[in-house]
């Protein structure tokens, strides 16, 4: 099969036009990436070629040895991926060592993975080990509110999962372990992507202080929502703080064990960190 015929790719690529809609990727904004199944690899394996030469990751990640990623390219723009995806992602198989990565498909005017690929990778690290296999899929984009409030809250999970929780009664259930705040560094290289992924041992969302988000989830679906359900919390903050100076009244921590103990939250198996609680 074609590439481009697969499921899973065009899901990928309807993703990122859906993530360009939602405005959170000017530019060449934000970057995406899917490690596929090997059922996956399988099925279009016939269209890969490796001429292409290895290429240092610039860090190490040898549980992912042999995988094969679906991935955006560097300085690509996400409005253009649905209108010509073979320009604009790649795939791309790590070596046996987990230490380079080579484009087997995709990139067909050149270029590389995203300037993010050691966050993303590192990142699959981590959520493969701790999911059992079961989070495939890294988003990262650049969401307006929630970039707004990285100005205004203090740099702490507990600030920012306490405020994310309390504007949506649903937001405790998507994002039960809170989330987690890397503050200000450069983007792109290997220090950043170290501490994002030493959040995602425990959280499924890490914000970058000044920059965006990264969220991690098993599907597409998922993980799309995820970014958007923390997105949409960050929008009504930005409202809220627009309005009046301090809030009137909010959800308790008391109502969050309410939930916690409601058969609403036990048949979502709902676990809040006591951390988060006061
Ligand atoms: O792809 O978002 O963080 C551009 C970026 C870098
Ligand atoms: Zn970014």
């Amino acid at each position: 099969m074609k590439v481009l015929e697969a499921k899973i790719v065009r899901s990928f690529i309807q993703m990122c036009d859906d993530g360009w809609h939602q405005g959170w990727h000017e530019r060449n904004g934000g970057n995406a990436s899917y490690r596929m199944k090997e059922e996956e690899v399988a099925e279009v394996k016939e269209e890969f070629s490796y001429e292409r030469p290895w290429t240092p990751i610039g860090t190490s990640v040898p549980t992912l040895a042999g995988e094969y990623f679906l991935v955006t390219g560097s300085g690509k723009f996400f409005q253009n991926i649905i209108r010509d995806p073979e320009d604009s992602i790649c795939i791309a198989e790590i070596d046996d060592k987990g230490e380079n990565y080579r484009i087997v498909w995709g990139l067909v005017n050149g270029g590389k993975p995203t300037s993010e690929f050691p966050s993303h990778l590192m990142n699959h690290e981590v959520k493969k080990r701790v999911t059992n296999g079961a989070h495939r899929v890294i988003y990262h984009g650049h969401p307006v509110n929630v970039i707004a409030l990285t100005f205004i809250l203090p740099l702490e999970d507990k600030a920012f999962t306490r405020e994310l929780w309390e504007n949506m009664t649903e937001c405790p259930i998507v994002f039960q372990e809170g989330v987690g705040v890397v503050p200000w560094m450069v983007p792109g290289g290997r220090a950043i992507a170290v501490e994002t992924s030493k959040l995602m041992e425990q959280y499924n969302v890490a914000i970058w202080a000044h920059h965006g988000m990264f969220c991690s989830s098993d599907t597409f679906d998922n993980c799309f929502g995820l970014f958007h359900t923390v997105e949409k919390s960050a929008e009504i903050s930005i409202k809220i703080r627009s309005c009046v100076p301090k809030k009137r009244q909010t959800i308790t921590s008391d109502n969050f064990r309410e939930i916690e103990n409601d058969p609403l939250g036990k048949s979502f198996n709902v676990h809040l960190p006591e951390k988060f609680l006061d």
